[in-house]
């Protein structure tokens, strides 16, 4: 794959993509937290606020995928004997099953369960990672950094649910980190449609403190290109 450089019009400015050191990382599109019965749903969750996302990742993962650029996917999920589940965690809000209880997607939130599995529409390829996380942030207790750095990767292209939970988390430890993150506003979503849009406001403002934040639409436009720059 050669290397180039793509510009995407984005938030608060264009946002030069590298072909070779950019990944698309799509956070925790899990059925545990996309379908009903699973751990968003215990939470007090309409699991239908996340359904929106589907179709615009379906089509970024397409367009990156037939680009030749890095995927990687993420999961939040416990062991199954849950040693690795801070009780702090474990005992938070007033949910009626709790992670490691049996629902009707097998064990909520645990590693191994139908629940845990990423949706069949976004299903992982072989070669393309997939980063087993027992946090909101991508970067904790996994060898994320590790493959990125080990791949060259310095660019994120960020997607995925929660907005302002896993997504948020894992976008500000990457900033931290060094690497320059991209959040996909029709890609992302959130239970709550204001966090939502207040969330991606927080990445792009002041500047773009976290980073910068772009349409699918953009994206693929500029994928589509055979060089911009
Ligand atoms: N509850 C909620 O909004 N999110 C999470 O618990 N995890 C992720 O965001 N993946």
């Amino acid at each position: 794959m050669a290397a180039d450089t793509r510009t995407i019009e984005a938030n608060p400015a264009p946002f030069r993509l590298e072909s070779t050191r950019a990944a698309l990382l799509i956070i925790d599109m899990q059925r545990d937290f996309l379908e009903p019965g699973g751990f968003g749903a215990a939470l007090g969750n309409d699991v239908s606020q996340l359904r929106r996302a589907i179709a615009p990742n379906q089509a970024l993962l397409a367009a990156w995928r037939a680009a030749g650029l890095a995927v990687i996917h993420t999961r939040e999920g416990h062991r199954p004997d849950l040693a690795d589940l801070p009780p702090a965690k474990h005992r938070r809000g007033e949910a009626v099953l709790r992670i490691g209880d049996a629902g009707p997607m097998g064990r909520i939130l645990v590693r191994g369960e139908p629940g845990h599995d990423i949706i069949a529409e976004l299903a992982p390829l072989p070669g393309e990672p997939v980063i087993d996380k027992p946090g909101k942030g991508a970067f904790f207790a996994t060898d994320l950094h590790a493959i990125l750095q080990n791949r060259g990767l310095t660019q994120l292209v960020v997607t995925g649910v929660t907005t302002e939970v896993c997504v948020h988390t894992t976008i500000r430890e990457a900033n931290d980190r060094g690497y320059e993150c991209l959040a996909v506003s029709d890609c992302c979503a959130s239970y709550f449609p204001e966090f939502h849009e207040i969330g991606l406001r927080m990445i792009a403002a002041q500047g773009g403190i976290f980073g910068w934040v772009a349409t699918s639409t953009a994206l693929i436009a500029a994928l589509k290109t055979e060089h911009a720059g």
